[in-house]
């Protein structure tokens, strides 16, 4: 397989909200991440990916972006944002941005234009129905609970994927295909060297909107149906990436769940519609089928094989992206480790398991000192609105309150949120203002600073990794040396 640069690289996720703040607002801020590049070079990381830090009202917390060429002011200026691009080519650094495009937010220009006018040119860049009863066009169930059609006051719905703040965007449309594109070259032109790209596979739907089998007590369908059944999806990444990705020598990863198997070569082969795609087989393991409600328990062996197979399927055909988790997933060392392993020891085995792995290594932050879940005592305690409408929903299926919010402590998108623990001064050295999400109590013991003074912590540990993998010794074999599993697996009972 060819060489490229970002095969041998190691990538480190940023959640900007929550990484280092440096003017005490309680936010993390552009200014804060410059801070943290010596500690990041140090690290061993290649390329940074910071989610979405575009304008934005946040309802999701900046995944409804409301002008793309804009960063949102409580991160700083434009002018901040090109100053971390630059300080961090200083050190060897690239940058990738978020391409959220699967959908905008409500407020976007040409949300509220349609919104005014049914029949201006904004308005072809979404899916507006009108009915004839007050009924929803279909009954497709929207990733954030309820059905995936709002309604506008002027009686058309309109729809959409995830909340009702964020529209989805017609990708069948051109024009709108032509602004999205001309928004990506000017990002490449400022020099980010590609793009994490969130809920792709959600733009492809047979937009006639047939009902679907309902599957669930609320008469409606999943997201996931929805996908399944559709199909294209190909014509629009490769018009996508030629006009694109394709002009610059970038880095692309996909997020995509559901993708039919046999697409794996078209995703993420040699001439792929992107570089590569995460591995998230491991995680959907504890995925409760209607919700978190449901949740699986956890089985080590059940871990260990989905990690052998996503590694065979993909070993002839290109890289995946590893992660243990994001700021969608809970921390990957509260949640695939089991009781007798919970401790330093068993952090480490799976940084050696995620980062020596065929493929590109994503640390997300905080992982590399062992960050766990928060527990929080009551569901005021959390922001994100996803946790609330899981919540919602678990009582709606008949858990007692503290069950409830025991699933959402397991699963909540918050664990991962919770404030980068720099020390054990007062809210881990994260602000010196009052944080926008609670710390976890835990930083007392788990920081940064006291991990440094120790060659035997997870730190430390993580740097002679990175290390490892990049040592010109070794580079070539773990970057394109073939995986094989010592270990037989387990047959099935
Ligand atoms: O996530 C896409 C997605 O499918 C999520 O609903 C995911 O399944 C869920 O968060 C797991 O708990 C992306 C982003 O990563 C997420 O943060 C956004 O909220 C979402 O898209 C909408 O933009
Ligand atoms: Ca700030």
């Amino acid at each position: 397989m060819k060489n490229n640069w970002w095969k041998e690289s190691v990538v480190y996720q940023i959640y900007p909200q929550s990484f280092m703040d440096s003017n005490g607002d309680g936010i993390g801020d552009f200014n804060g991440i410059i801070r943290k590049l010596d500690y990041l070079q140090n690290l061993g990381v290649d390329v940074l990916w910071i989610c979405p830090m575009y304008a934005s009202p946040l309802v999701d917390n900046g995944y409804d972006i409301s002008d793309y060429y804009k960063v949102n002011p409580i991160f700083g200026t434009n002018e901040d944002m090109e100053h971390l691009i630059e300080e961090a080519q200083k050190r060897n650094i690239k940058i990738i941005l978020d391409l959220v495009v699967n959908h905008c937010s409500d407020q976007h220009e040409w949300f509220q234009k349609a919104m005014k006018d049914p029949n201006c040119e904004e308005a072809s860049y979404f899916y507006f129905r009108t009915t004839e009863n007050d009924k929803e066009p279909n009954n497709w169930r929207s990733n954030f609970g309820g059905s995936v059609w709002s309604r506008l006051p002027d009686g058309r719905w309109y729809y959409h994927t995830f909340a009702k703040e964020q529209p989805d965007l017609n990708w069948y449309c051109p024009e709108l295909r032509d602004k999205i594109y001309e928004m990506i070259n000017w990002w490449l032109e400022k020099g980010v060297a590609g793009f994490r790209i969130d809920a792709i596979i959600n733009i492809q739907k047979d937009t006639t909107f047939p009902d679907y089998p309902a599957d669930g007590p609320d008469g409606l369908c999943s997201a996931d149906t929805v996908v399944s059944r559709a199909s294209g999806i190909g014509e629009i990444l490769e018009d996508l990436k030629v006009h694109t990705f394709q002009k610059y020598d970038v880095f692309t990863v996909g997020e995509v769940f559901n993708m039919k198997e046999e697409e794996l070569q078209e995703f993420i082969g040699e001439h792929g519609h992107f570089s590569t795609m995460f591995d998230f087989s491991q995680h959907l393991l504890t995925a409760g089928e209607h919700g978190w409600y449901e949740q699986r328990p956890f089985c080590f062996e059940a871990w260990r094989d989905a990690l052998f197979t996503a590694q065979e399927k993909a070993a002839s055909v290109g890289f995946l992206s590893n992660i243990i988790e994001n700021h969608d997933e809970p921390r990957g060392a509260s949640t695939f480790l089991p009781g007798y392993a919970q401790n330093d020891d068993g952090v480490k085995m799976l940084a050696t398991a995620s980062l020596l792995l065929r493929g590109v290594p994503f640390i997300y932050q905080g992982q590399e000192i062992g960050m766990r879940n928060f527990k929080a005592r009551s569901i005021e305690e959390f922001d994100d609105l996803n946790t609330k409408d899981q919540y919602e929903l678990a009582l709606r299926m008949g858990c007692t309150e503290q069950e409830a919010l025991t699933c959402c402590n397991r699963m909540s998108r918050d664990n991962a949120r919770r404030p980068m623990q720099w020390n054990a001064e007062d809210n881990a050295g994260f602000t010196t203002g009052t944080p926008w999400l609670k710390v976890n109590p835990d930083y007392t013991k788990i920081n940064v600073q006291v991990q440094e003074s120790d060659p035997d912590s997870v730190l430390n540990y993580y740097r002679k990794l990175t290390a490892l993998r990049k040592d010109p010794r070794y580079v070539q074999t773990f970057t394109y040396g073939r995986f094989v599993p010592v270990r037989e697996r387990i047959p099935e009972q």
